[in-house]
């Protein structure tokens, strides 16, 4: 391309490293064009955008688009992390190597860019300034504009971010292109796509895709498979897919901060916007830092400190309403510049619904179209039924339009973490809260995490899915190589987080009412855990952790029935027996797993055993 230079130095890219990346890109996709992005250019980027049909508009400062209908959600089983490390291979991360799968890929990349844009995306996952930021520049390429005004709301975007950088070689190559969706056979034995992170040479090539687990190159490949594929290698870090909060008791001005890990719809989302409830808003401020990923380490006063390395939230819109999430719905209220994908759309008032929104879709179904574009005044009546939104529709915001952002939510020092939870959506058994001291068991429990399979592809119903620390789709290395990072990252800390187990969803067995109300009540079970880490309560002790007394939660404002408030702070120990066997086989899966997370599953087991015996 004759006139790279000049786009480039148009654009004020000095880092050589990055021109050289772009050039050999250029090259090789075919790119007619070349043009460089920084946040600055959203509102251009929107307007051309809305000019060519990619997006619509939907409110005031708020932007519609749809995908293709084959091409809506993160696709596991096309995801692969490659490197040349054999010993790299572990259970869940679809290792290949690289000599064998880069070929591949490039293969179908190779001149896809003929007559098109390639964007240059350079971008910082983590503020600038954190110690951690040298694992956080990238330049993500792509085919796609709207994949750029995605970009700009989850990552921090511009040139200035990568001319600088104190390591001008070291930042993530993130390739992106979309492909020719109706032609990519996804699903079939001809599937052309493939979602590649080459971890060992910090390189991502994704193709066929333009949704925004796959295409979004800054947030899940970086954000997690990369990032904690680099903090392995380098020793210094944790990448997981977690949540961030912040709890400040305005008696007492302190604030704890909170991070955890659930699997897919088991609340995270709602956990980490949450507010208050209303009886206890006048004490407690819940802040958000970040909905998604966190990346941890222990900092030099030998606290555990967090941060989230994402700009903004891309959100699951399904079920997003005034109870659920009332702070989600302010993030995307007109002015914020959210865009939504594959909810319905009403194309004459640009209206937008979701199920579970309100309770009904509209009425007056007149200009409705569902997330396929289908008009709704066109279904047959067999097709009444069928959803307006695709289940997994989503918002895409900033950081900022969050009401309770934390104020210091770009503080480049992160902050110190004062608790770790795992939570998964759990229908008997797991108690509103148990907490975890010793550091070998809370890594055992984050690594027995799982959520009820909901529907029988999944597996059994009722049974669980294990998915590691919430990071079954994301692992990058090995497991038993995983748990040891973990048991050394929050082994070196000298004031160690407490880790807890929750669970909001446990149901009467005979009606299948929810025991607890979950939703903000929730934070009520946090309270509890800040106080036991503090020492102000103790609990009661039980095989598989520490549950509250009924007397230490704040129930304030609360109507709860007596026996469910007992059922979910108690431990049905025949049924946590039964689990164990479960969890031994699940473990016996990893390579190399150490010693101390046997030792952990072993304490348990015999505790629980004797608890049998003195119970029986
Ligand atoms: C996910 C996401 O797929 O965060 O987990 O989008
Ligand atoms: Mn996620």
């Amino acid at each position: 391309m004759a006139d790279l230079d000049k786009s480039l130095d148009d654009a004020g890219l000095t880092n050589t490293s990055v021109r050289e990346y772009v050039r050999h890109w250029a090259d090789f996709l075919g790119a007619e064009r070349v043009e460089v992005v920084s946040a600055s250019d959203d509102a251009r980027l929107v307007e051309e955008s809305l000019a060519s049909g990619e997006i619509q508009p939907a409110g005031e400062g708020l932007y519609y688009s749809r995908s293709y209908a084959k091409d809506t959600a993160r696709s596991e089983e096309r995801t692969i992390v490659a490197t040349s490390r054999p010993q790299d291979e572990g259970v869940y991360n679809n290792w290949r190597h690289s000599d064998e799968i880069r070929p591949v890929v490039e293969g179908h990349m190779q001149g896809a860019l003929a007559g098109k844009t390639m964007y240059v995306i350079p971008y910082l996952m983590a503020p600038l300034g954190s110690p951690l930021e040298r694992f956080a520049a990238g330049v993500q390429l792509t085919d796609n504009r709207t994949v750029c005004l995605h970009m700009i709301r989850m990552a921090r975007v511009g040139v200035d971010l990568i001319n600088h950088l104190a390591d001008p070689e070291m930042f993530v190559r993130a390739v992106h292109v979309t492909g020719d969706l109706p032609n990519l056979g996804q699903g079939t034995p001809h599937d052309k796509r493939y979602f590649v992170t080459v971890a060992d040479e910090r390189t991502i090539l994704h193709f066929g895709s333009s949704y925004g687990g796959n295409a979004l190159l800054g947030k899940i490949a970086h954000g997690l498979r990369q990032a904690a594929y680099d903090g392995w290698a380098s020793r210094e870090f944790l990448g997981e897919q977690f949540m961030l909060l912040g709890i400040t008791d305005k008696e007492t001005g302190e604030t704890h901060h909170v991070c955890g890990g659930f699997p897919s719809a088991s609340g995270k989302t709602n956990l980490a916007m949450t507010l208050a409830p209303d009886a206890l808003g006048e004490r407690y401020h819940v802040s958000f830092y970040g909905d998604d990923i966190a990346w941890l380490w222990v900092g030099e006063d030998g606290c555990l400190y967090g941060l989230n390395p994402e700009n903004g939230v891309f959100g699951v819109a399904k079920d997003t309403n005034e109870k659920t999430n009332p702070t989600a719905l302010e993030a995307v209220a007109p002015g914020t510049g959210a865009l939504f994908t594959n909810i319905a759309y009403n194309e004459d008032t640009h209206e937008v619904w979701w199920e579970g929104r309100t309770p009904n879709p509209p009425e007056d179904v007149t200009g409705w179209r569902d997330w396929k574009g289908e008009l709704i005044a066109d279904r047959n009546p067999d097709e009444a039924g069928e959803p307006w939104a695709h289940p997994n529709s989503r918002f895409t915001t900033t950081l900022a339009n969050v009401p309770n952002v934390a104020e210091d939510f770009e503080d480049p020092k992160g902050v110190k973490i004062d608790a770790i939870i795992f939570g998964g959506r759990t229908r008997d058994r797991e108690p509103l809260v148990r907490a975890i001291t010793d550091l070998a068991e809370g890594v055992y429990d984050g690594l027995t995490l799982g959520a009820e399979a909901t529907f029988a592809a999944e597996g059994v119903e009722g049974k669980l899915r294990y998915d590691p620390m919430s990071m079954r789709p994301f692992m990058s290395y090995p497991e038993g190589a995983y748990a040891q990072h973990w048991l050394d990252i929050v082994g070196a800390t000298s004031d160690q987080p407490i880790f807890a187990h929750v669970n909001w969803f446990q149901r009467d067995p005979e009606d299948g009412h929810f025991l607890w109300p979950g939703y903000r009540e929730n934070l009520r079970a946090l309270l509890w855990l800040v106080q036991l880490k503090k020492g102000e309560v103790t609990g009661r002790q039980t095989p598989v952790g520490v549950v509250p007394l009924r007397e230490e939660l704040n129930l304030e404002g609360l109507q709860i029935d007596d026996g469910d408030l007992e059922t979910i702070l108690s431990i049905d120990v025949e049924r946590w027996r039964e689990e164990m066997d479960h969890r031994r086989e699940h473990l016996e899966q990893f390579a190399d797993l150490p010693e101390e997370i046997w030792a952990a599953h072993r304490r348990v087991a015999a505790a629980l055993d004797q608890e049998a015996t003195v119970t029986a």
